[in-house]
């Protein structure tokens, strides 16, 4: 860990961070002001971030990986995965009307979804041990809201605004992986009924379950642990693309089924 900044800056930065998702309200990006600023000074905004929600009483059911396959790396201009931490506010159900208040500029992404059934730790975690500690992978649509002015960042900042993470939805049908192979599935997304993207998971880093394993490595070096029962967001398969109210959104997955939502005002 080369965290660089004080814990007055981290305090300040994490305060700042925490206005911008709360009020929806841009701000820049962190380094135009701390341009000294490095992955984990991001870290330790996001870890002081995560504390802030979770003594407010939100409870973490996750983490997320983001990044991780080459569409979005390309569209966002960073090319280092990432990862943030999923709390209970941000679930939706599938099929529901998902408003667009207090978000700034929202976009879906199709991923695969892991459930745990065990506890991951360690800094050499690989497919093979994620695989075994999974208990079913479903299909997901995250919303993704950036809280800096035109969706414009580096990774130092993106990761201090826990991986731009808004809300997020399950749903389809849950598999076990040794049911369906995670690497090969493909999905279609829809709006409004047009296919505005498509891709197969293996786009995720080769296997999405390898991203779920530098996830393990990333929190390793945070000091800390995948417990079981956690629901982790692989990354976005595609590009991600905005909404507006109105928009009507499907994630239409291989053996997994569908993830439906609405967006209204
Ligand atoms: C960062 C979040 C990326 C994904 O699935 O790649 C992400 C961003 O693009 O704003 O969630
Ligand atoms: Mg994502």
């Amino acid at each position: 860990m080369t965290v660089t900044l004080t814990p007055q800056d981290i305090a300040l930065l994490r305060e700042r961070v925490e206005r911008a998702q709360t009020t929806g309200v841009a701000i820049p990006k962190l380094t135009d002001d701390y341009p000294d600023m490095t992955i984990d000074d991001g870290y330790a905004v996001q870890m002081a971030l995560r504390q802030s929600y979770l003594s407010q009483g939100q409870r973490q059911v996750g983490w997320k990986a983001g990044l991780t396959s080459k569409a979005k790396m390309e569209q966002m201009g960073v090319s280092v995965p990432s990862i943030g931490f999923l709390t209970h506010t941000m679930a939706r159900p599938e099929n529901s009307a998902i408003s667009v208040k207090g978000l700034i500029h929202p976009r879906v992404e199709c991923e695969v979804a892991f459930v745990m059934a065990r506890e991951l730790s360690g800094p050499s975690v690989g497919r093979a041990e994620v695989l075994e500690a999974t208990d079913y992978i479903l299909p997901a649509i995250e919303i993704i809201d950036s809280r800096f002015s035109g969706f414009k960042f580096d990774l130092e900042s993106v990761v201090a605004d826990n991986g731009s993470s808004a809300l997020f939805v399950g749903g389809g049908r849950a598999r076990r992986t040794t049911d369906v192979d995670p690497r090969t599935l493909g999905v279609v997304m829809e709006i409004n009924g047009e296919i505005v993207a498509m891709g197969a998971s293996a786009a995720v880093m080769g296997h999405p379950a390898d991203a779920v394993a530098l996830l393990v490595q990333i929190l390793h070096g945070l000091g800390e642990t995948l417990p079981a029962g956690s629901l982790v967001l692989s990354g976005g398969i595609t590009a991600a693309l905005p909404v507006t109210p109105g928009d009507h959104v499907i994630a239409r997955f291989q053996d997994l089924g569908d993830v439906s939502i609405r967006f209204v005002e």
